[in-house]
């Protein structure tokens, strides 16, 4: 369950915080959810309880309207509008399922821009790599075609008019109990756990946008 007006519940995920395990521990889960994601939640409560103008826009306007706001209300929305965002986006992008590679029409079209499953793998496992510091990678749809791009910090591709398929958060707080300095391991891991029918739904909706 989730909303996506003022004021922002962080409502609880909707598997099990060990629901995940092997690939992503429980103990990340709880700290990423009801910490950093609650943390989000909470300041952009208050930003907005600040600004009753605002707070009538759902999260996703928010976010693509950003380049409107005045400069000290643009970063204070930018970072914890999007970090509610795009942690909401993760996790519901998240399953431990038989279901390892996308299906149907998200296939295709993968297999059409990266000319195999394994190719877009391994193309979005060298963008990941290229993120210095906080951010994250992301699939994205955009004019009918699928791209690779990564944001910084809580930036999210909304307020580039993209369309989001799946992003992958490369905070250190996502993997650094588990895997520590590790990135690749974590990323290998969270391979194991994309929501691919999630995912294809999105793109459903990306592609009659
Ligand atoms: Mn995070």
């Amino acid at each position: 369950m989730t909303n996506d007006k003022y004021p922002f519940i962080n409502y609880p995920l909707d598997y099990s915080y060990n629901a995940l395990e092997p690939f992503i521990d429980q103990k990340t889960m709880e700290l990423h959810h009801d910490y950093h994601l609650k943390n989000y939640i909470t300041q952009l409560n208050e930003i907005l309880k600040e600004n009753p103008a605002l707070s009538k826009l759902s999260l996703t306007q928010l976010l693509e309207n950003i380049n409107e706001l005045p400069l000290p209300l643009y970063t204070a929305i930018k970072n914890n509008a999007g970090g509610v965002f795009n942690h909401r986006f993760y996790f519901d992008g998240l399953k431990n399922t038989f279901l390892k590679t996308p299906t149907s029409s998200l296939l295709k079209a993968i297999n059409k821009r990266f000319g195999s499953y394994e190719n877009f793998k391994e193309n979005f496992i060298a963008v990941a790599l290229t993120v210095f510091g906080s951010g994250y990678v992301w699939l994205v749809f955009k004019e009918g075609d699928l791209k690779i791009i990564t944001t910084q910090n809580q930036d999210t591709p909304l307020s580039f008019s993209y369309c989001v398929l799946l992003n992958l958060d490369l905070w250190e707080h996502a993997y650094y109990l588990k895997n520590y300095g590790d990135k690749i391991a974590y990323i290998d891991n969270w391979f194991n756990v994309i929501n691919w029918a999630e995912i294809n739904k999105r793109y459903i909706n990306c592609k009659e946008i």
